[in-house]
């Protein structure tokens, strides 16, 4: 009988806002003790720029707390700084490989995953889909061998269409990252992103499969698991089923606010656990 995962982890920054789905504000050392606390195994990175992510006590503090890093977002490097993966410029797409690169400098050092999700850009309205395909396939390969040789894995997230406009579900992903045959890529599964796009929450796991690389858990709403309609017990039970063993990070808005929601994240998610056992065993 599969185990389901009891890896949590807890997105983090230097900077939160009520609009954008990150729960603990500070510096690393603090959230990671904060983190710690309140029951998670890892946290989440969200920093606008590699520079700002100051390792210098972070590798005592994670030793110490025995608590590890599961993931590095890069969105920033489009949604601030506006350099995307299949920009039709030779020049900003290499630019943002090389800001990739730096996450995955510090990735490497941490044994963290990178997070290719809004920094993959949006097609201009007259864009040729496959021509948008075959510049990500070209970047998403430059950058996957990378840091396959620094021992990075590396995910790509499904994104709704309101963000992003392509790639939008688990199989569209899955199907483009089978085109490669790079091993340290996989899918990244989102439960908000997941709740517009598929039909169902849970086949659309299952038929990632071993392909799931990471999962990133917020409700309907975005708020925290338990305030809004998805029903986690039988997402619990899809991952479950397909033997998932990969962190869930919770990705939610700091609504009421980011302490209160990361508690109420990871007490509800114990409790659907124990819900979904008895249900599905
Ligand atoms: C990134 O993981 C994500 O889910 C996007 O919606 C960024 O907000
Ligand atoms: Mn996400």
């Amino acid at each position: 009988m599969n185990r389901i995962t009891n890896k949590y982890s807890v997105t983090i920054s230097d900077c939160i806002s009520k609009k954008t789905p990150v729960l603990l504000e500070g510096k690393i050392t603090d959230c990671i003790k904060k983190a710690k606390q309140y029951g998670f195994s890892a946290a989440e990175l969200h920093y606008s720029d590699p520079k700002k992510i100051d390792l210098s006590d972070a590798f005592d503090v994670l030793e110490n707390e025995s608590i590890s890093v599961s993931g590095i977002a890069t969105g920033a490097i489009y949604v601030i700084h506006k350099l995307s993966l299949i920009d039709e410029s030779n020049t900003i797409r290499k630019k943002a490989i090389e800001r990739v690169y730096e996450y995955v400098d510090i990735a490497n050092k941490l044994s963290s995953t990178i997070i290719i999700g809004c920094v993959r850009g949006n097609m201009g309205a007259n864009d040729d889909k496959e021509m948008i395909y075959s510049r990500l396939n070209e970047s998403m390969r430059i950058l996957c061998k990378y840091a396959y040789k620094k021992n990075v894995p590396v995910v790509l997230e499904a994104i709704n269409r309101y963000e992003n406009n392509y790639l939008n579900t688990s199989l569209e992903v899955k199907n483009f990252i089978e085109t490669f045959e790079i091993p340290n890529l996989k899918v990244l599964l989102d439960t908000f992103h997941m709740n517009i796009e598929e039909i169902s929450i849970e086949k659309a796991m299952e038929v990632c499969g071993d392909k799931l690389g990471y999962v990133h858990f917020a409700d309907s709403n975005r708020y925290y698991p338990g305030a809004g309609h998805i029903d986690f017990k039988k997402v619990i039970n899809a991952l479950k089923k397909i033997n998932y063993q990969g962190y869930i990070s919770f990705e939610c808005l700091p609504w009421p606010d980011g302490i209160t929601a990361a508690n109420k994240a990871i007490e509800n998610i114990k409790r659907y656990m124990g819900k979904a056992e008895r249900i599905y065993g």
